[in-house]
């Protein structure tokens, strides 16, 4: 053991002392490394460097019972990744409800603000293999596991409140779409290509989630800086059977924050483990993610009250319409033990409900009914994957369901049937009187169709609402996803069709898309022309909707900010003390960047410690920079080009960045006059006001550089484009 996982490990919590019922019933399947290697069967190994050999120079015996095990089993190493959300990271931790929720559901894990309900989450890109990057654009996967006293219950979301297509029917059709296109497996983990744009064109009703997913929600920051989403109309019923539609959010505290699309691509290659590496190293540091669990709630005999179907899936409920009702938090604090054990062989369904929870008939959710344990049955080789540590239930199961591939359980006893007289000497029979799952008695009287709802027919409306309510260069970076993702398509008749169809969202905005594009100007009449084309638009019930942008989200808290200190040798270790130390007690980290790891000397001879370099981490790792005075230092670091580089490329991704002194040139190249006031979320600290050893100065100057840092990306400052990094 490292000294690292040792640490770790004593900070784990064993099944005795006092850990979740979750945490408890996983260490009974826990082992940790043994200094002896047995074979399966218990056998100590006497070698496990050499095969059994006829002779030293002999060829191996068909006798070594040992090599064949050990070659069998790696041989059988892998099983399929997952067919969508393949690349996915998973914590451990805790749901607590606020107060009860008896009003509206009797779900046992919503009543008693003093129960921590276990939970596992999975977070995951969509279309990416599992070895794909973290940082590629795309949906992210948000799925939770509760424990519950009741069973388990799974709610399996996304960061995006709507999805690509109203009816499961599709799902395969989206998915071969997106995925690499099936004659040459290109491009990976990307939907910037024919297939999906040609899919996309040719489905209108997919416009509302494509803004979402051009948009920065498409490349979080982090993990723990997403929201997560139901994404269906799911049923609340409390214990006098009356409904509530309910729509699940996830707010995270730390606010909903995105990359720059160059910056994600640049990551996607020098830590594709990013988003992983993030979740994993804040919460082996104690910072653990948190969330709201949000609820919009709507009375059974509203459903028709709204320009919008309940039940279509591409449509959100406005927050100005249904504010969302914060009702119990969730935090994360325990990473796993073993990837493929726990994040690898986790098995979620929209199925797994408990009672008080029940499903609305969105044909999307009806779909994902079926799909999911079908899935699970070739992915972990069989019906018996609920038996797996990760996903077996606390409470007590028994049923009557036997044998199969894996089976763990040893069923005792002659019956395995039911009603029985046999099995407890007692007649037993289950008839729903005793409560269980009841499945809320939804009046229906349908013909059977096979048709989509016209209530589901404006495919427009909402991708507007999205669109009119972000910020300029929230727009802005929405214009260039798509004219990025359009530019990679061969075919530009795709291309005219997707602007076409974006005419009806916002003439500008598919005007300034089209631009660049070697199209003809976008053509609103030819897109209605088209097969598939609905736009019988509802009412407009809000024109904007503030919280759909994400500027200005969280609470300003630079929490877990990562700061980039760089040095070189004769940097002026005086202007930086004050400043890294308000920057850490406002909870950002920091680390010192400079040209070699071991440490760099001050003007003042002060060692101060490297902890990376330029070169092996560069600046899209970080948040904000901070670049010291000192002549020697600055002077040194402008002959660097990894250094330089740094500070532009930094400034062009619209971070904070706090120079002191001489330190201002390396933001020359930039066009930026050290005289005159400096652009947005740059602050500039004059050197005789730090080098003096000025401390309010300094604490003023430092107090800056966090409220810069605080707003996340400064997307305002001018010309980024411009720069050259
Ligand atoms: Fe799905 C996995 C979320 C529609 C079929 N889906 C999967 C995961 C998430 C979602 C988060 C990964 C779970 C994990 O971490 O193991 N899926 C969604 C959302 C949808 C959605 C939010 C729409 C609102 N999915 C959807 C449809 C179908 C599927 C319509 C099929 C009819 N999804 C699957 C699947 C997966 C899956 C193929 C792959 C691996 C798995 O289930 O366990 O069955």
């Amino acid at each position: 053991m490292t000294p690292r996982n040792k640490a770790a490990a004593g900070r784990r919590p064993k099944a005795a002392d006092g850990a979740s019922p979750k945490q408890a019933q996983l260490a009974l399947y826990a082992e940790d490394a043994s200094t002896q290697l047995t074979t399966n069967q218990g056998l100590q190994i006497p070698d496990n460097h050499n095969s059994l050999k006829a002779g030293v120079r002999g060829p191996t015996l068909l006798e070594d019972f040992i090599l064949r095990e050990k070659i069998t089993h790696f041989d059988h190493e892998r099983i399929p990744e997952r067919a969508v959300h393949a690349r996915g990271s998973a914590a451990h931790g805790y749901f607590q409800v606020y107060k009860s929720m008896s009003q509206f559901t009797c779900a046992d894990f919503l009543q008693d603000p003093t129960v921590k309900t276990p939970v596992f989450v999975r977070f995951s890109t969509v279309a990416g293999s599992r070895g794909s990057a973290d940082t590629v654009r795309d949906a992210r996967g948000f799925a939770v596991k509760f424990y519950t006293r009741e069973g388990n219950y799974d709610l399996v979301g996304n960061n995006i409140p709507v999805f690509f297509i109203q009816d499961a029917m599709k799902f395969p059709d989206l998915i071969h779409a997106v995925k690499p296109e099936p004659h040459h497996e290109m491009p990976q983990a990307a939907s910037a290509h024919d297939t999906f744009w040609d899919f996309a064109s040719l489905m209108p009703e997919t416009t509302h989630m494509l803004m979402w997913a051009m948009s920065d929600r498409g490349i979080p920051r982090s993990l723990r800086m997403m929201e997560g989403f139901g994404v269906h109309t799911f049923r609340f019923v409390n214990s006098r059977g009356e409904s509530h539609f309910v729509k699940f959010h996830w707010k995270p505290k730390l606010g909903v924050h995105g990359l720059a699309w160059d910056e994600a691509q640049k990551i996607a290659g020098k830590d594709p483990d990013f988003h992983r590496r993030d979740l994993w190293e804040a919460i082996e540091a104690g910072d653990f993610p948190e969330w709201e669990l949000g609820v919009q709630m709507i009375p059974q005999d509203k459903e028709h009250a709204y320009g919008f179907d309940l039940l279509d899936p591409t449509k959100l409920i406005p927050e100005e319409l249904v504010p969302v009702q914060k009702i119990g938090k969730l935090v994360l604090d325990r990473n796993p033990d073993n990837f493929f054990a726990e994040t690898e062989q986790v098995a979620f369904h929209p199925g797994h409900v408990v009672p008080g929870i029940d499903f609305s008939n969105d044909p999307l959710l009806q779909g994902r009914l079926f799909s999911y344990t079908d899935t699970q049955i070739s992915r972990l080789g069989g019906a018996n994957f609920h038996e797996l540590p990760i996903n077996k239930a606390v409470c007590p199961f028994h049923n009557f369901q036997r044998d199969g591939m894996h089976r763990q359980t040893i069923s005792r006893g002659q019956v395995a049937y039911e009603p029985n007289t046999l099995g407890n000497g007692t007649e037993y029979r289950v008839d729903g009187a005793s409560g269980g799952f009841q499945s809320y008695p939804e009046d229906l009287s349908p013909p059977k169709v096979r048709r989509r709802s016209p209530s589901f027919d404006d495919h427009f409306t909402q991708a507007r609402l999205f669109y009119n309510s972000q910020s300029a260069p929230e727009k802005e970076h929405i214009i260039a996803a798509f004219r990025f993702e359009l530019s990679k398509l061969e075919v530009p008749a795709i291309r005219q069709r997707m602007v076409d169809n974006l005419a009806h969202v916002d003439e500008k905005l598919a005007r300034r898309v089209a631009e660049p594009l070697g199209i003809g100007a976008p053509d609103a009449k030819a897109a209605a022309g088209r097969p598939g084309f609905r736009d019988h638009r509802m009412a407009v019930e809000v024109e904007e909707s503030p919280a759909l942008r994400m500027v200005d989200s969280g609470d300003g808290s630079v929490k877990t900010r990562k700061v980039a200190i760089l040095v070189a040798d004769g940097v002026d270790s005086a202007s930086l003390k004050p400043i890294r130390e308000a920057i850490e007690a406002a909870g950002a980290q920091c680390k010192v960047v400079g040209p070699r790891l071991g440490a760099v000397a001050s003007a003042s001879k002060r060692q101060i410690e490297v902890d990376v370099t330029f070169n092996n981490t560069p600046s899209v790792m970080f948040d904000a920079v901070l670049v010291p005075a000192g002549k020697d230092g600055v002077e040194a670091m402008l002959q660097m080009g990894d250094a330089v580089h740094f500070v532009h490329e930094a400034f062009k991704h619209c971070k904070a960045i706090c120079v002191v002194g001489e330190g201002v040139q390396l933001l020359k190249g930039l066009g930026i006059d050290p005289e005159s006031s400096p652009p947005v979320g740059v602050v500039m600290a004059p050197t005789p006001v730090t080098n003096m050893g000025d401390a309010t100065a300094a604490q003023q100057i430092a107090q800056q550089f966090v409220g810069a840092i605080a707003k996340h990306r400064h997307w305002e400052r001018p010309n980024v484009d411009a720069v050259a990094a």
